[in-house]
């Protein structure tokens, strides 16, 4: 058969490039960069690029599994759904529905149908225990949009293609590609704000491979950035720089939020963030002077232990300076749904305002932080997690998981169902395993980040169709949660009606709608998704292979008009992080105290994706086929050791071996460690479980009390460890 190709899009991370495949038969022969996508233009790295391989790996799941014993036997998806839908209704009859839990992690969340349908699922049985990534990512900064704008997804991004001034906190885009920004090509689109004229600026604790290439390093100690940013308020309202006929028109708590400041003057701060008050200063001034400024800090701030307060201070500043809502500051971008925040809040999406049982914790977006999971299922008592479905992910090694705690946590449940493409290391502890599709066989408009925050400096829309079909008993993901719901009795959305709705379209594989018999097909849900979002229908979709640009961002029309606190102001001061801010002197004398310490953060690498590329033999060849501790020449000398030597790495919960790379790119005092290691036991995955490399998170601290209170964040930065040279074995 003559090779056909096919214009799609990655979802592996949040740029979603346009790629282009070539296809013979059922298999995917290249996956090239789309060279006409009207935003990625040619530009895709080599994960996208290998997708296909990853695709076609012979690790792949094919059947459903069921565990028998210590081995897992193919059965039939009749069976399988039999067997978990008697299961749910026993447990949740008994137990009630928050006995049922799920995991929704990272992948499946770049396409539209599954997230939605994985916590309808949860409703629908009366559930609240929906766990997912973001308490290790971005809680935080929802968290915080709650209070400032009033709706959690309202994220303003910086308009970086008009900046003259982006500060980046705790970000490494030429790796990450960004996050809350959707930015394909950022070394281009970074460094063009250098050549007309403008500064960026990386505040982190290493010289990343972005800050190699362009902009100012500014070495910042871990887990101190919100000393950083009350010094940089500090100073704007030293010189009251503020744009106060915007404040007084828009915004409110302006006082409250001074006061926050009046203690931290720069000189005070640089003694334990390493930033000196004169570069603090330069950096202001850089700030104040451009003509469109922006501070965006994220993941490395996002996972210390104060992201919430440290996203309130950025974007106060951003916002009391003028930068927020104009072009080349931050803008609020509209997403697909019009008004989508407005109509939420009004319908109490997302909004949710219960505690956890355990440890009394708020829900964020409607979900509760991953780090109490295993307290959730350890602890006895009514509303005990007896059952987990884990949808793309894998907690054992991408959660705070002290000492392997979790593990214990998921061995003792009831029932455990993983729907992933793979069999990793948490669906080793399921009793059945669904075979989803990979990216490759869905059908998709992307979500989250475009449709909903429309976090897209570039806005526009794509739709792609599956460009491979599903191979033996593979399902798409939306099909899998919509059959698992009827199995159990769930009614999606708590509704009865839509419920209904999908039962008669499933159960006869037709439904009446429109007047026209219809067979139920995740092409049909995205059709109507889209009639919905006023994208058109699928067919004019089609006809912009390469995406369709939306309206560009206009600025000023985001303040007094689309935010959606009650009274329609920016709070700037909230009550609970004025007073939240007031503990900041004692962990102020903390840090002083602990400055001889050495702190441990994350590195994301190239070749891997958080804990799910590793199984791919091109990413994990050689050298890098295990994770290596990052230090400064000067700690090494300090603990004894040489790269290459063996060290073990100690926090107070648990310790990890593996080798050590001296490089002068990491500040003096912090240590750096990449995450989603550890496969050795995984016999599903036959390449990973060849690697070496440890998991990271069992030094990370789980447990209520360890988690940031306001979005439950893991603390997965500036975690003080000890590190010894280890003889090798
Ligand atoms: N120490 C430390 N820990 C971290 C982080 C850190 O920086 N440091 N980062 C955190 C962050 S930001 C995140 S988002 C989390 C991610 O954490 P998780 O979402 O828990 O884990 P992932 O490794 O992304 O893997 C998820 C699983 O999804 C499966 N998968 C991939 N594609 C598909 C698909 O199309 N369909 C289905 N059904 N399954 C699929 C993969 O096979 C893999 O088993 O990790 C967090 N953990
Ligand atoms: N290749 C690759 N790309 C990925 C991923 C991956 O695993 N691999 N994961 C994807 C996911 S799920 C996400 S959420 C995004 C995240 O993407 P980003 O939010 O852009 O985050 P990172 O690139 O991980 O960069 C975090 C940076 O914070 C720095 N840092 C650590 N601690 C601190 C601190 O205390 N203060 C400051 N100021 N900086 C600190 C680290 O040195 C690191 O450079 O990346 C996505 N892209
Ligand atoms: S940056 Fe790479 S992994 Fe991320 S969407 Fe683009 S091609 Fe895919
Ligand atoms: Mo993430």
């Amino acid at each position: 058969m003559a090779p056909r190709t096919q214009h799609t899009f990655c979802r592996i991370c949040e740029p979603t490039c346009g790629l282009t495949a070539t296809v013979e038969g059922n298999r995917i022969v290249s996956l090239e960069p789309d060279e006409d996508h009207i935003v990625s233009k040619g530009y895709a790295c080599i994960k996208g690029l290998r997708y296909h391989e990853v695709h076609h790996s012979p690790d792949r799941l094919r059947f459903p599994l069921k565990r028998v014993g210590d081995r897992f036997e193919a059965i039939s998806w009749e069976q399988v759904l039999d067997e978990i839908g008697a299961k749910v209704r026993e447990l949740v009859q008994e137990h009630g529905g928050d006995a049922i839990s799920a995991y929704l992690g990272n992948p499946i969340s770049f396409s539209l149908m599954p997230p939605i349908l994985t916590a309808a699922f949860l409703t629908g049985l009366g559930s609240k225990n929906l766990f997912q990534t973001g308490s290790q990512d971005c809680n935080n900064k929802f968290a915080a949009a709650q209070r400032l704008y009033g709706f959690p997804f309202i994220q303003p991004f910086p308009d970086v293609d008009r900046t003259q001034c982006l500060i980046m906190l705790g970000s490494n885009p030429a790796v990450s590609r960004s996050s809350f920004m959707q930015l394909p090509d950022p070394i281009r689109r970074l460094r063009a704000i250098e050549q007309r004229g403008g500064r960026v600026f990386f505040v982190n604790p290493r010289r990343t491979e972005t800050a190699k290439q362009l902009g100012t390093q500014v070495f910042i100690r871990p887990d101190t950035d919100i000393y950083f940013l009350l010094s940089f308020l500090h100073e704007v309202v030293t010189r009251d720089a503020i744009d106060h006929l915007r404040v007084r028109r828009t915004m409110k708590g302006l006082d409250a939020l001074r006061k926050v400041s009046e203690p931290w003057s720069p000189k005070r701060t640089s003694a334990i963030t390493g930033i000196s008050a004169d570069t603090l200063r330069s950096m202001v001034d850089a700030y104040l002077e451009a003509d469109g400024a922006a501070l965006f800090l994220s993941t490395g701030v996002n996972q210390g232990s104060n992201g919430t307060l440290a996203f309130w201070i950025q974007e106060a500043i951003n916002a009391i300076t003028g930068n927020l809502d104009r072009l080349g500051g931050t803008l609020v971008g509209h997403g697909y749904i019009k008004d989508f925040p407005k109509h939420a809040r009004k319908g109490g999406h997302t909004l949710r305002k219960d505690l956890s049982r355990i440890g009394q914790l708020p829900s964020v977006a409607d979900t509760f932080p991953a780090g109490i999971l295993a307290d959730e299922i350890l602890t006895p008592g009514e509303g005990q997690i007896r059952a987990l479905f884990v949808v793309s992910g894998n907690p054992l090694l991408t959660v705070p998981n002290s000492n392997g705690r979790l593990e214990q946590a998921l061995s003792a449940l009831e029932l455990v169902v993983s729907i992933d493409i793979f069999r990793n290391e948490t669906a080793n502890l399921a009793h059945y395993i669904l075979p989803g599709t990979s990216a490759m066989q869905r059908a998709d408009l992307p979500f989250v980040f475009q449709s909903l925050m429309g976090a897209q400096p570039v806005p526009y829309a794509q739709f792609t169709d599956a460009v491979v079909p599903l191979e033996d008993e593979q399902r798409d993901e939306t099909m899998i949660l919509l059959r698992l719901a009827r199995a159990c009795g769930a009614n999606l959305f708590g509704s009865r009606m839509v419920q209904g709705f999908f039962s008669a379209w499933m159960g006869v594989g037709r439904v009446p709608l429109v007047g026209k018999h219809l067979e139920l097909t995740p092409e049909r849900f995205l059709g109507l998704m889209a009639r919905a979002f006023r994208l058109g229908s699928l067919r004019s979709l089609r006809k912009d292979p390469h995406g369709r640009l939306l309206e560009d961002h206009k600025g000023n029309d985001f303040l007094g008009k689309r935010v959606v606190n009650d009274d329609g102001l920016v709070d700037l001061g909230p009550t609970e992080f004025v007073k939240a801010a007031e503990k900041l002197e004692s962990s102020f004398d903390r840090e002083l105290a602990q400055r001889d310490k050495l702190k441990l953060i994350s590195k994301r690498e190239q070749h891997s994706h958080n804990s799910w590329l590793h199984n791919h033999p091109r990413f994990v060849e050689g050298r890098r086929s295990t994770n290596y501790l990052y230090m400064h020449p000067q700690d090494g000398e300090k603990v004894g050791v040489q790269s290459g030597e063996m060290v073990e790495v100690r926090s107070r919960v648990a310790s990890v071996r593996l080798p050590v790379e001296l490089t002068d790119e990491m500040m003096v005092g912090a240590v750096a460690l990449p995450h989603g290691w550890g496969h050795q036991d995984a016999d599903g995955l036959s390449v990973a479980s060849q690697t070496t490399g440890a998991n990271v998170n069992l030094l990370a601290a789980d447990g209520p009390e360890q988690l940031e209170y306001f979005s439950g964040m893991a603390q997965l930065n500036g975690i003080l460890v000890d590190v010894v040279p280890v003889a090798e074995d």
